[in-house]
């Protein structure tokens, strides 16, 4: 009887002394949370992209990452972003998850985009903004405290545009008092996760510009607050498996924004330019989870927000483009890869981590979503269900959300 493809892998794995039902064990377990704005109309700068069936409110969104975990298995929470997911009952959208088989996760407050935020949020000359940005973030603790939620995501546009424009200094101690007030209202099982970005919406410079700045703060802040990396944050050619190693080292990594610099952030696809960036992220985050000194939590998102793919298929893509880079991290063979390091031998240490990354893991996945009860091919699956048509047909109408 010839092997099917799953069984030809497992056997090559095998051999290489890697477990496969581990593998798949920690495969099942992978938690990938998708964003709300990944599912309704937005867009660039330049302009908004109306797509047909686009959800209209924090309803629909829910229902479009429900159906992305019915299809992949491995997405189920959304991340929250406020106000455009507000609600006056928060309980019944958490039912509303919960009977759809999802959670509320990540809370992000939004303090860039009313028109008080021109100069900044927390950093804001105007000391009554301050407070309102303040207030904001404080609103959205309590929105966790009702749907559940421990993660507050927080990510500012504060920033100047011209040489002079402000004081840095001031901006640093208004940044950290801000942040240290909220962080006392979080109660002991929530952490607050502070994102940085070096460019955008301010050129000249960022408050939060980079990991070290992310990371100062957190520190000073407490074992509570960590730092959150997005992909799309850093300038190019940066080493983002260096900065993912560090953070982890020191406890304080806490979330990561999944996209592709390609484009800033938020649009393009995970993996869709650079798998090779990605699989080296994941073997620095899969070091660590599977070394028993070192602990890690953290919250895996992906912030992309579709604008020129179908929002559910883009989704799904995305959540796939991260199995695979997961399942590629999981079969490096980190015995012989040290045995290589320890001997300073450059090539084959290389060699252990291209031999991973080469591997076709697609037999590996399939039997994987078999075995959690879904369809081999979720992309697929998804096609020929009928949920994109029958969304067009139900939702007509209604404008951007956040971009409108
Ligand atoms: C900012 O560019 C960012 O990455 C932050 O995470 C925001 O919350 C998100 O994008 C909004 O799209
Ligand atoms: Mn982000």
């Amino acid at each position: 009887m010839s092997s099917t493809r799953y069984e030809l892998l497992a056997e090559d794995l095998e051999k290489q002394g890697i477990n496969v039902s581990e593998v798949k064990q920690l495969l099942k377990q992978q938690h990938i949370e998708t964003p709300s704005w990944g599912y309704g109309n937005s867009g660039t700068r330049f302009g908004v992209f109306s797509q047909e069936g686009a959800a209209r409110n924090a309803t629909e969104r829910l229902e479009d990452a429900a159906t992305v975990h019915k299809y992949t298995g491995v997405a189920p929470t959304v991340a929250l972003h406020i106000p455009w997911d507000i609600t006056d009952d928060w309980e019944a959208l958490k039912q509303q998850a919960a009977d759809l088989d999802i959670g509320i996760g990540a809370i992000n407050p939004n303090v860039f985009q009313d028109q008080q935020y021109k100069l900044g949020s927390v950093c804001n000359p105007d000391e009554g903004i301050r407070r309102q940005a303040i207030n904001h973030m404080l609103e959205c603790v309590g929105i966790m405290n009702a749907t559940g939620s421990t993660d507050l995501s927080l990510w500012f546009a504060d920033g100047t545009n011209f040489p002079g424009q402000a004081n840095f200094r001031q901006r640093k101690q208004w940044m950290y008092t801000a942040l240290q007030e909220v962080y006392q209202a979080l109660s002991p099982d929530q952490r607050m996760l502070i994102e940085y970005k070096f460019f955008e919406p301010a050129f000249y410079h960022t408050d939060l510009a980079d990991w070290g700045t992310a990371y100062l703060i957190a520190s000073k802040l407490g074992e509570q607050a960590q730092v959150l990396i997005d992909l799309g944050h850093h300038p190019q050619g940066t080493n983002i498996e260096f900065i993912v190693a560090y953070l982890i080292d020191e406890g304080k990594l806490g979330g990561f924004h999944f996209n592709c610099r390609k484009y800033a952030d938020d649009d393009l696809t995970v993996g869709s330019v650079n798998p090779q960036e990605l699989s080296l992220i994941y073997h620095e985050l899969v070091t660590a989870e599977l070394d028993p000194n070192t602990e890690t939590d953290i919250a895996y998102m992906i912030d992309q927000s579709h604008n020129l793919k179908p929002k559910v298929e883009a989704s799904i893509q995305s959540v796939c483009n991260l199995q695979t880079a997961y399942a590629r991290a999981l079969i490096v063979d980190r015995d012989q890869l040290a045995e290589a390091q320890a001997e300073g031998e450059i090539i084959d240490a290389e060699r252990v981590l291209q031999r991973a990354a080469e591997t076709d893991v697609r037999p590996l996945l399939e039997q994987v979503r078999v075995e959690m009860n879904r369809d081999p091919d979720p992309l697929t699956a998804y096609r020929k269900s009928g949920y994109y048509k029958q969304i067009c047909q139900a939702r007509v109408g209604g404008g951007g959300q956040g971009w409108a």
